[in-house]
C-alpha cells in the first residue's frame, strides 16, 4: 500500500495551484464573466493538512472596481469551472489528493490596488497555519454574531456527529438563528428519531445558495477533515468563516475557529460546552440528541473514553428532559434483518493472527448485495471483532462503493491503532481508527494480517 502523503509544503503547494490557475484563465477558461473583467489569482492559500485551498481573487473592471454582480458571475464561473480545474491541477501536479478549491475575492485590492504589495502581503505562509484551539466562549461569541450558520456532520452518519450537529442547530434556532445540518446520505433508520426537522440535503442547500457563499459560518461536525462532510466541499468552504468541533485526535485546528478536545469522549460533549456557553437552557430534544452523541461514542458507557465528566453530563441531560427509554430503544433494538445477516457473512471470514490476538475480517460489495444490507449498516462490526476471547486487535476490511477499501481497527488495551492506520494517510484514535486505500481488498486483508501477526 503507497503512503498518501504528498510531498508538497502547504506553501510550496499554494504557489503550483495559484501558476496553474493563472495559466488556465489565460488559455482554457472560456466563462464570459471571466472576459468581461479583468480577473487574477492574487494568491493561494493552502490548508496545511493540503485538504483544501483558498483561491484569492483579484477583479477590475474598465478601471472601476467591480460591482457585486459581476462578483457574483465570476464565483459563480469558478464555482462551475471547479472539477476541470481541480482536474488540471491533478494531472500537472501528479497528485492523487488535490485539495478541494475555495473562491474569495480579495478585497483588499477594491480599495487600494497596490497590488505588489497586496501580493506580498497575502502570500503564502511559509509553514503550515496550525493554530491553538478556542474556547467554547470563543465558539459561542463567533455563533451569536452570526445569522447563517450551517453544520456538516461527517460522512457514515453516526449518533455523535448526527445528534451533535442536531442539538447545536436546535439551539441556534432557540436563538433565532437561520440553522440547518447539511446531509447527503439518509440517516440511519436507528437515528432517525433526532432528526427533528433540522436536515436539509446538500442539494437543495446547493439549490437555495448558488454561488456558495451565503452563509456566515459553516461548522465541522465530528471531523476534522472537509472531503469526510457529506458534500463536495462547496458549501462548506465558501462560507465566510469556519468552524469545527470535534474530538479526533487526527484533527488538525486549522479553520477559522477550532475546538478540537481529544479528551472528550463525543463531540456532544463538547457541543453541550458551546451550548452552556451561549447561555441557552437545553431543552428535552436538545438533550436527547446529545444523550445518543455519548451513549453512541462510548459505546453504552463501556469504552475507556467513559469519564466521570461523561457521567455528570448525562445526568444533567436526563435532568433536562433526554428520553433515556426511546434512545435505547430507538438506537438498539432497531436492527434491520438484512444487518443481522450482512454481520453473519462477515463474521464467517473471520481469521486470526498471533495467536489470536489480532482479528481479522472482510466485506466485499457482493456480500453486501447478497445481503441487501447497507453500507452503513457495517457499523459496529469492528467492536464486535474485538469483542472476541483473546482479541487486542480487530481490523474489519471492506470494499467501498467507489471501489476503494477502507478499513477499520479497534484496539482492546495498549495497541495504538491510529498510528498504523496514520501510515496509511488515515486516523482516529489509539483504540479506533482507521483508513482507506486504493489497494485491492485482498491485498489489505493480507498486509493487515502480516503486520498484526508480526507486531502483536
Ligand atoms: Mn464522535
Amino acid at each position: 500500500m503507497a503512503q498518501k502523503r504528498n510531498n508538497y509544503r502547504s506553501g510550496r503547494i499554494g504557489e503550483e495551484i495559484k501558476r496553474i490557475i493563472s495559466d488556465l484563465l489565460l488559455r482554457e477558461l472560456k466563462d464570459p464573466a471571466f472576459e468581461a473583467s479583468l480577473v487574477s489569482i492574487s494568491a493561494v492559500k493552502a490548508a496545511s493538512d493540503g485538504s483544501f485551498a483558498t483561491v484569492f481573487v483579484s477583479m477590475l473592471s474598465s478601471g472601476d472596481a467591480a460591482t457585486d454582480e459581476e462578483k457574483r458571475g465570476v464565483l459563480s464561473a469558478f464555482v462551475k469551472a471547479k472539477g476541470f480545474i481541480r482536474h488540471e491541477i491533478g494531472r500537472r501536479l501528479e497528485l492523487r489528493h488535490v485539495p478541494d478549491l475555495r473562491f474569495k475575492f480579495d478585497t483588499s485590492e477594491e480599495y487600494g490596488r497596490h497590488i505588489e504589495k497586496i501580493l506580498g502581503g497575502l502570500d503564502i505562509p511559509k509553514e503550515p497555519v496550525e493554530k491553538p484551539v478556542d474556547t467554547a466562549d470563543d465558539i459561542a461569541a463567533a455563533l451569536a454574531a452570526a445569522e447563517t450558520i450551517r453544520l456538516f456532520p461527517h460522512e457514515n452518519m453516526d449518533g455523535d456527529t448526527l445528534g451533535s450537529a442536531v442539538a447545536l442547530c436546535l439551539a441556534l434556532r432557540s436563538e433565532g438563528k437561520d440553522c440547518a445540518v447539511v446531509i447527503g446520505e439518509k440517516i440511519p433508520d436507528n437515528l432517525e428519531f433526532i432528526e427533528y426537522g433540522c436536515t436539509v440535503s446538500a442539494q437543495s442547500a446547493a439549490a437555495e445558495d448558488p454561488m456558495f457563499a451565503g452563509y456566515d459560518i459553516a461548522a465541522l461536525m465530528d471531523v476534522g477533515e472537509m472531503d469526510r462532510i457529506q458534500e463536495d466541499g462547496g458549501l462548506f468552504a465558501n462560507a465566510d468563516e469556519t468552524v469545527c468541533l470535534d474530538h479526533h485526535i487526527s484533527s488538525k485546528a486549522v479553520y477559522d475557529y477550532n475546538l478540537i478536545d481529544a479528551a472528550a469522549a463525543a463531540t456532544a460533549e463538547i457541543v453541550y460546552e458551546v451550548i452552556r456557553a451561549m447561555g441557552i437552557c437545553l431543552d428535552a430534544r436538545m438533550a436527547t440528541a446529545l444523550y445518543v452523541g455519548i451513549v453512541t461514542d462510548t459505546g453504552r458507557f463501556q469504552y475507556a473514553n467513559t469519564t466521570p465528566r461523561v457521567h455528570r453530563m448525562a445526568a444533567e441531560l436526563i435532568e433536562a428532559g433526554a428520553r433515556v427509554g426511546e434512545v435505547s430503544a430507538e438506537v438498539y433494538e432497531n436492527i434491520r434483518r438484512e444487518k443481522i445477516m450482512l454481520e453473519n457473512a462477515v463474521m464467517s471470514t473471520l481469521k486470526t493472527v498471533a495467536d489470536g490476538r489480532g482479528a481479522i475480517a472482510y466485506m466485499s460489495r457482493n456480500m453486501l448485495a447478497d445481503t441487501g444490507a447497507l453500507d452503513e449498516e457495517t457499523e459496529g462490526i469492528a467492536e464486535k471483532l474485538r469483542s472476541v476471547s483473546g482479541v487486542e486487535v480487530s481490523a474489519f476490511v471492506r470494499e467501498t462503493a467507489d471501489g476503494r477499501t477502507k478499513a477499520s481497527m479497534r484496539s482492546k488495551h495498549g495497541y495504538d491503532v491510529a498510528e498504523l492506520a496514520e501510515r496509511y494517510g488515515g486516523g482516529g484514535h489509539a483504540k479506533a481508527a482507521g483508513f482507506t486505500s486504493d489497494e485491492p481488498l485482498a491485498d489489505v486483508v493480507a498486509e493487515l494480517g502480516r503486520i498484526l501477526g508480526e507486531t502483536l
